[in-house]
């Protein structure tokens, strides 16, 4: 059982992951577009990351018996500066999502609604994880400045990142 406004509010942060793996997704074309291969695989990894976030909630919706409603996905910025501007930007955009998700806990506590606050637990520790994983490339690039080769070996590194799916689990997995 959700309530209207815990249904609202899951709907929106639906659709503001949605929103994440389409941001992700045009960062991925602008790397191709600028021959950064190994940075268009890193940000098609995170677009598929971003997906499973999205469909999680879907599930979650649908499974307590209410109806995952589809908004309009805003239009993500197609031109970046630089490998820093694009990582700076994800994680301007992540913290932004850890805002909202801590929004939806405290939603959930003042609702008495155990079972989303439990769900959304998984998002609070995942949130960890992303921005971490920002932060690090972001001081290499620091690191690396306007040393082309430096850019090239870190590219070559991002090359291997690989999407691996969540283990099937309950209301869509984990
Ligand atoms: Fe990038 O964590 Fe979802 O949005």
């Amino acid at each position: 059982m959700l309530s209207e406004k815990m249904q609202e509010a899951l709907n929106g942060q639906l659709n503001k992951e949605m929103y994440s793996a389409y941001l992700y997704m045009a960062m991925s074309a602008y790397s191709m577009y600028t021959g950064l291969k190994g940075f268009a695989n890193w940000f098609m990894v995170q677009y598929q990351e971003e997906m499973m976030h999205a469909m999680k909630i879907y599930d979650y919706i649908n499974n307590q018996g209410e109806q995952a409603k589809l908004a309009a996905i805003e239009q993500p910025a197609t031109e970046f500066e630089s490998p820093l501007d694009m990582f700076e930007k994800t994680l301007e955009h992540e913290k932004f999502i850890t805002t909202s998700i801590n929004e939806l806990v405290d939603l959930a506590i003042t609702e008495k609604d155990h079972a989303t606050n439990i769900f959304l637990q998984w998002y609070v520790t995942e949130q960890i994880e992303e921005e971490g994983n920002d932060n690090e490339i972001i001081a290499r690039l620091k690191l690396v400045g306007k040393d082309g080769n430096g850019l090239l070996m870190l590219d070559r590194e991002l090359v291997a990142r690989v999407f691996t799916p969540p283990a099937a689990s309950g209301a869509g997995g984990a």
